[in-house]
């Protein structure tokens, strides 16, 4: 198993829509074990494909105290959806920084498992938020897109020159 180069915003692969699975064969399976891993060692409670610069539908999600319960979501898709939350977000993309988001507060999800098979499950509270935040990743949409552009744009500049600061000190 191998540990992924987590993409940081501002990059622009973070905006790519990422394509639907067709193949359910060993390379996802892999991919799949990759991203597991490197969720856990960030630590996050959940890592999309995107984050990962594979531009496919694919989430891995553990929002277990243990962190020993992965949900692996290929193809999701909302199909319903009720009320509303707030929540802090935070984003191993954007680390270091943690704003408040409105969603939906239960949703019900389709999705398939890495054999190909369909499911459905519904969520609500972290789970839901979690598989949100993600979904959204597959869309090329960051949760500081969500900010306002003021915001947005402060993020960005620490961003840079925290990215800049690390690049100063390796050469
Ligand atoms: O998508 C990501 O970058 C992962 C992100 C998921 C997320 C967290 C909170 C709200 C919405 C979505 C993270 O995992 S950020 C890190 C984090 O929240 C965390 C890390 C260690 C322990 C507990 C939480
Ligand atoms: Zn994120």
């Amino acid at each position: 198993m191998a540990l992924l180069t987590i993409l940081n915003y501002p990059d622009p692969r973070l905006h790519t829509v990422a394509k639907p699975v067709t193949e359910f064969n060993a390379e996802l399976k892999r991919l799949v074990q990759d991203m597991r891993e490197t969720m856990y060692a960030a630590p996050g409670i959940g890592l999309a494909a995107t984050q990962v610069d594979h531009h496919i539908q694919l989430i891995v999600i553990d929002t277990s105290k243990e962190q020993n319960d992965v949900l692996v979501l290929i193809n999701p898709k909302i199909v319903n959806q009720s009320g509303v939350q707030e929540y802090e977000e935070g984003c191993l993309s954007v680390p270091g920084v943690y704003e408040s988001v409105t969603r939906a507060e239960h949703i019900k999800v389709e999705a398939q498992d890495t054999n190909g098979k369909k499911f459905t499950l519904e969520a609500e509270g972290l789970l839901s938020v979690c598989i949100q935040h993600e979904m959204d990743h597959l869309k090329g949409k960051v949760f500081v897109d969500y900010l306002s552009p003021l915001k947005r744009n402060r993020i960005r500049t620490k961003m840079m020159k925290h990215a800049r600061e690390i690049t100063r000190n390796v050469y």
